[in-house]
């Protein structure tokens, strides 16, 4: 496994399947209307039970803007939190990447704002919406490295990237492992 210390806390990529994971908080690859799909949304979904869309549609009918992430408790899921993020879809959004590290930095924040010590992220927008999973992954370590080495709260966080596919979890170890020869 490979994982990186750095002040605020640690970062690793683990392969598997996210709905499983105990963490505090796991993050979906959210649609703008956060109106649930396929893929990690839809197991997040079909895991976590019907309460998660009820608060969705509740507290958030105008849904969320790609780049960003809303909060909300997380069913039946062993988490505590599901922090629904909305990445860029590729060929379709101007400046994905700026979006893309956006959705990340938004997923962080959320955290914090909810106390999180342990979470969880998929490979955002690198599934249906088609982002290059290598280019996804630099952006996304180097966002969790910057969160974490910003971080003023003085507690530590604990972050695995979750992939589902070896290809992808080796896209986001070569990552990390550039990140920390560089
Ligand atoms: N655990 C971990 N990773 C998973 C799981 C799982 N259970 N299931 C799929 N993946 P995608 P996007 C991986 O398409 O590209 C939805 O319909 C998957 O292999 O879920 O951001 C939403 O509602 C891929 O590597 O998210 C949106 O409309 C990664 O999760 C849209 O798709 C992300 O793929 C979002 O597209």
């Amino acid at each position: 496994m490979v994982e990186l210390r750095l002040p605020g806390g640690t970062v690793r990529v683990v392969q598997g399947d996210i709905t499983e994971m105990a963490v505090d908080a796991i993050v979906n690859a959210a649609n703008a209307h956060l109106a649930g799909g396929g893929g990690v949304d839809g197991a997040i979904h079909w895991r976590g039970g019907p309460s998660i869309m009820r608060e969705t549609r509740e507290r958030f009918p105008q849904g969320c803007v790609t780049g960003g992430a809303v909060t909300t408790a997380a069913g039946e899921l062993r988490a505590r939190y599901v922090i629904h993020a909305v990445g860029p879809r590729w060929g379709v959004d101007d400046d994905a990447a700026a979006l893309l590290a956006s959705a990340w930095r938004s997923a962080l924040a959320e955290a914090v704002d909810h106390d999180c010590a342990s979470l969880a992220f998929p490979s955002l927008s690198t599934g249906a919406y088609g982002f290059p999973v290598q280019r996804a992954a630099a952006i996304a370590v180097g966002e969790v490295a910057d969160a974490l080495a910003a971080s003023r709260s003085g507690k530590q966080i604990d972050v695995s990237i979750c992939t589902f596919s070896e290809s992808d979890r080796e896209a986001y170890e070569g990552a990390l492992r550039q990140l920390e020869g560089g």
